[in-house]
C-alpha cells in the first residue's frame, strides 16, 4: 500500500500531468515566455502548478508551498516543493523527457517524492525508509563497479561562472567512463540513477525543486549523494553527484580538480 502522503501526491501529478500531456500534444499553441537566457516558461507550466497547488492544498492548507513558478509561499511547519515541468526546454521542443517534482522536506529533510513522466507513464516515487519505485516496481541503483562500463548523466550549466570548470569535468568523464548523457530533466536523471538505467550523474547551480525527489529515490535505492567536492549534500547546495555508491569516489576523482 502506498503511504498516505505519496497518494495525495500522486493524486495532483496524475491530475496535473493529464493537462501536461493535452498541451505536450499542442506544442505549437504554446505560450513561451523568457525567464533568463535559456531559462523559459510556457502557459503549461503555470496550468500545471496551478493544478497540484490546488489538489495539495485542500489536503496541506497550512504547510509551506515552495514552487518554480510562484517562489515562496509562507506558511507554517513542513514544506511542500514543487516543480510544475522539470526539462522545460524539452517540452518546449516536443521531446517526451519531462517530469513532474513534488517532494515534501522536514526540517530540512527530504521525507517522500515523486517524479512523474505523464507522457511516458513513469511514476516514480521515494518515502523515508520505504524504499524507492517506479509504477510498483522497487528500484535498486546499478552494480556497476568500473567507471569504463558506467553511464553517467550530467547538465551543461547556465552560469559563464561555472562554464569553463565544466568543460574540464566533462573531458575528464568522458575519457573514463562508457558515455556520457545530456538529457534535460535533472529530475529523471535522478530517478534513472535509482532505477539502475544510468550509473551516476552530477550537475551544478540546480535549484531545490529541481532535485528534492531526486536525492531521495537514489538514497532510497541504494546510491549515494553528495557534492561534487565529496563534501555533504543539504537541502541548501546547488551543485550535486550521485551515482551507484560503488562508483562514487571514482567519479568524484574527475570532477574536484578545479
Ligand atoms: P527546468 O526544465 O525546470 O527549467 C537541466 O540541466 C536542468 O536544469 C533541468 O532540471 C532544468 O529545469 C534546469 N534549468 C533550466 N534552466 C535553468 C537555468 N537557467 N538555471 C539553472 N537550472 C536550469
Ligand atoms: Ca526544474
Amino acid at each position: 500500500m502506498l503511504p498516505a502522503t505519496i497518494n495525495i501526491f500522486e493524486k495532483a501529478a496524475r491530475k496535473a500531468g493529464r493537462i501536461l500531456t493535452r498541451d505536450f500534444g499542442e506544442i505549437e499553441n504554446l505560450q513561451i515566455q523568457s525567464k533568463n537566457v535559456g531559462d523559459f516558461v510556457t502557459s503549461a507550466d503555470l496550468k500545471v502548478e496551478q493544478s497540484i497547488l490546488e489538489t495539495l492544498k485542500y489536503y496541506y492548507p497550512n504547510v509551506n508551498y515552495l514552487t518554480e513558478e510562484s517562489g515562496h509561499i509562507k506558511g507554517d511547519g513542513e514544506t511542500i516543493i514543487i516543480d510544475p515541468i522539470d526539462g522545460t526546454s524539452n517540452f518546449i521542443h516536443g521531446i517526451p523527457f519531462v517530469s513532474i517534482v513534488i517532494a515534501k522536506m522536514i526540517n530540512n529533510e527530504i521525507t517522500d517524492g515523486v517524479v512523474y513522466n505523464p507522457i511516458l507513464n513513469e511514476f516514480y516515487w521515494a518515502s523515508l525508509g520505504k524504499g524507492s519505485w517506479c509504477n510498483n516496481k522497487r528500484l535498486r541503483v546499478s552494480k556497476r563497479i568500473n567507471l569504463t562500463d558506467c553511464l553517467i548523466g550530467t547538465g551543461i550549466p547556465f552560469s559563464n561562472r561555472i562554464y569553463e570548470k565544466f568543460y574540464t569535468e566533462l573531458d575528464n568523464v568522458s575519457k573514463n567512463t562508457a558515455g556520457v548523457r545530456r538529457l534535460g530533466s535533472a529530475a529523471l536523471d535522478l530517478a534513472y540513477v535509482a532505477a539502475g538505467k544510468i550509473d551516476g550523474f552530477w550537475e551544478r547551480d540546480l535549484n531545490l525543486w529541481d532535485i528534492c525527489s531526486g536525492v531521495l529515490l537514489v538514497k532510497e535505492a541504494g546510491g549515494k549523494v553528495s557534492k561534487p567536492n565529496g563534501d555533504k549534500w543539504t537541502t541548501k547546495s546547488r551543485d550535486i553527484t550521485v551515482s551507484n555508491s560503488l562508483i562514487h569516489n571514482k567519479l568524484l576523482e574527475n570532477l574536484t580538480l578545479l
